[in-house]
């Protein structure tokens, strides 16, 4: 979203005026009523989750509400040494060959357009995957990707209303499939986008892509499904209709409307199930010039960014980064201009529906509206990343009053700090949003925090929306860099405490002293631990160079919150063990010496005796046959 032109933009507006929505003071009433709305005493917990992306940090952070303290952070498509992630075989399979992702939107799944609170996805737009977080134990259990045919996974992760699917356009165009070369002159022709299903197994939660629709070269943007009315259908943004393949920010900015796309993604299914696809890089490809009914485009201005269908599925909301206004569609008349074919034209064989025909009205919110969000009250919340500011608004129906005049559906602005990109409302994209709480996550902080150097943190700011006008509570910082958030009752979920030693399924775990050790079959070398407070059995390993090291550990521990870490020294490893959990990792050994090992998560008073040796002999030298090694652990 941080175009260079809209950066300066918002740096000279920011200049001319800090608060483009009015200044905000804070009498000392105020202040005692905001402290006591985000407090949360020492001992009480959070009444919500806020779950946000971490932007190209690559991991989620989670936080409560109402206190906007940061309580964990859930690492995803980057190695978190704070819990041996991307250290261990299975993160480190699950990573691949990346040590960094972006990720952009999250999602809770969803049955019947409500949270059930079992996994959230989110998306990595820098290398075109999706990974899924099981809230059983908020850590990451899968990751899909990279997606065949799928360049700049951004416009994503947006869940279906029964988590059939997760639905991603592509940001960037590129010749498909991937690996194929074209000059970027010939863009219009070589190039393509695509919209992907991705489908979710309901019991498991388990991702496999689905089918993929080819699409026209724009650079597709935000997006969202539809649920009530518009169940089945599915909405994405887009910029760069001019199809420009350089100096963008001139010549994707062209039109005064860009194409949106509204995908009938059941349509889709059932055109993939009647073999109307082509196979491409392993997938079902739809070609919907070729498969009427499937994508249908409306034009909306002008550089649209976010879309949103609101709690009843009728509403759908665009935001014009560089027109003033919010864009409404009532999808009524969408389906309404599908069945009585109100097209002004077509592009590529696609039908584009006639603008008049669909849009219910555009709201003058003021400048640089993004993303909209929803109370199920009937109220829109639009941010806006030039004004700095939140803006309230009434969704249609519209008196005729204010039907002449817009202007009076706009209720109330918030002053945010600053430059507001995302923002989130409780519950926003389900059909009973919670409401009472929104989250603005804005872009720039500017020096509103104690003094970090030249790069600042971003800012979130907690606003209270269960009034007639918006009350400013509280703000933190966070890392770099929240981008879309979701938030979820804390009631609604049961996390685990600990991993029943009944349900580790690792063939290495081990919880008797018995049956742990050290093994040797020609060069490769086996440990099999356990850790408990305050020892590692066995704690010495011997081994040789040249030799293949695996090392099993199992943290026996039945006790919630007895974790313990594997750290070796010099060799680059790290694992964390959850009480009843098994990790493994594995090491070809190139240097002689005493290696000490120890466990790096503080456990007991005698921690820092919990430590060992891995003792690494010169070729030939040492202890080598079976069983020799591991007899000093069994004292
Ligand atoms: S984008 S600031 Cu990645 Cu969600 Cu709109
Ligand atoms: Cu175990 Cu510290």
């Amino acid at each position: 979203m941080k175009t260079k032109s809209m950066i300066a933009l918002a740096i000279i507006i920011t200049a001319v005026s800090l608060a483009g929505c009015g200044k905000s003071s804070t009498s000392q009433g105020d202040r005692t009523a905001n402290a006591l709305a985000s407090y949360v005493a020492p001992g009480e917990k959070d009444e919500y989750y806020l779950f946000y992306s971490g932007g190209h940090s690559g991991q989620v952070f989670v936080a409560g509400i109402p206190s906007l303290r940061h309580i964990v952070t859930i690492p995803v498509f980057a190695p978190y040494p704070g819990t041996g992630y991307g250290f261990d075989e299975e993160s480190k399979k699950m990573l691949g060959d990346f040590t960094w992702g972006d990720v952009h939107h999250p999602a809770l799944s969803q049955t019947n357009s409500k949270y059930d609170g079992r996994w959230l996805f989110v998306n990595d737009n820098a290398n075109n995957r999706i990974a899924r977080i099981d809230l059983r134990d908020f850590k990451t259990h899968q990751i899909l990707g990279p997606i065949p045919n799928s360049v700049g996974n951004h416009g994503s992760s947006f869940i279906t209303e029964n988590s059939e699917y997760i639905l991603c356009a592509t940001r960037f165009s590129v010749p498909l499939p991937k690996g194929r070369v074209a000059d970027p002159k010939d863009y219009e022709k070589e190039f393509n986008g695509m919209v992907s299903g991705i489908k979710v197994d309901p019991q498991t939660g388990e991702m496999k892509v689905g089918w993929q629709i080819l699409t026209p070269p724009f650079d597709w943007d935000l997006g969202s499904t539809g649920k009530g009315p518009s169940s089945g259908w599915a909405f994405w943004t887009s910029y760069n209709t001019e199809m420009a393949h350089d100096v963008m920010e001139v010549n994707s900015t062209q039109k005064d409307r860009d194409l949106c796309a509204v995908v009938n993604w059941r349509a889709a299914e059932k055109a993939v199930n009647e073999g109307k696809a082509q196979m491409m890089d392993g997938v079902p490809i739809i070609d919907p010039a070729k498969v009427p009914g499937v994508l249908y485009f409306v034009p909306i201005g002008k550089s649209p960014h976010g879309m949103d269908v609101d709690p009843t599925g009728k509403w759908v909301v665009a935001g014009g980064k560089l027109q003033p206004a919010t864009t409404v569609l009532n999808f009524e008349k969408v389906q309404a201009a599908i069945n009585n074919k109100t097209f002004e034209g077509d592009f590529r064989g696609i039908p584009i529906l006639k603008y008049e025909a669909v849009v219910e009205g555009e709201v003058p919110v003021g400048l640089g509206p993004l993303h909209t969000q929803y109370d199920g009250r009937g109220f829109a919340y639009t941010s806006m990343f030039i004004d700095s500011c939140i803006v309230k608004w009434k969704l249609p129906p519209w008196t005729d009053e204010e039907k002449k005049d817009l202007n009076k559906a706009v209720l109330d602005k918030v002053p945010a700090h600053f430059s507001t990109g995302h923002l989130v409302v409780a519950g926003s994209d389900t059909k009973n949003p919670y409401g009472k709480w929104l989250v603005a996550m804005n872009k720039l902080s500017a020096g509103r925090h104690i003094n970090v150097g030249p790069a600042q943190p971003e800012s979130s700011q907690l606003i209270d929306i269960s009034g007639d006008k918006m009350k400013m509570i509280a703000e933190s910082y966070t890392e770099p860099e929240p981008h879309f958030a979701q938030i979820l009752k804390v009631s609604e979920i049961q996390p685990a405490e600990v991993y029943p030693k009944e349900e580790n399924k690792d063939p290495n775990a081990v919880w008797d002293k018995d049956a742990t050790g050290v093994t040797r079959m020609g060069n490769q070398v086996v440990a099999k631990l356990t850790a408990i407070r305050s020892r590692f059995t066995p704690d010495r390993i011997d081994a040789q160079v040249g030799d293949d090291l695996t090392v099993h550990v199992t943290n026996i521990e039945q006790t919630r919150d007895m974790i313990h870490g594997f750290g070796l020294i010099e060799h680059n490893i790290n694992m964390v063990m959850d009480p009843g959990e098994t990790k493994t990792f594995h090491i070809k050994l190139t240097k002689p010496g005493v290696f000490p090992f120890y466990c790096t998560n503080f456990c007991s008073a005698l921690h820092q005796e919990m430590q060992g040796y891995l003792v690494v002999w010169k070729p030939g030298e040492g202890p080598t046959s079976a069983g020799a090694t591991g007899a000093t652990a069994q004292r």
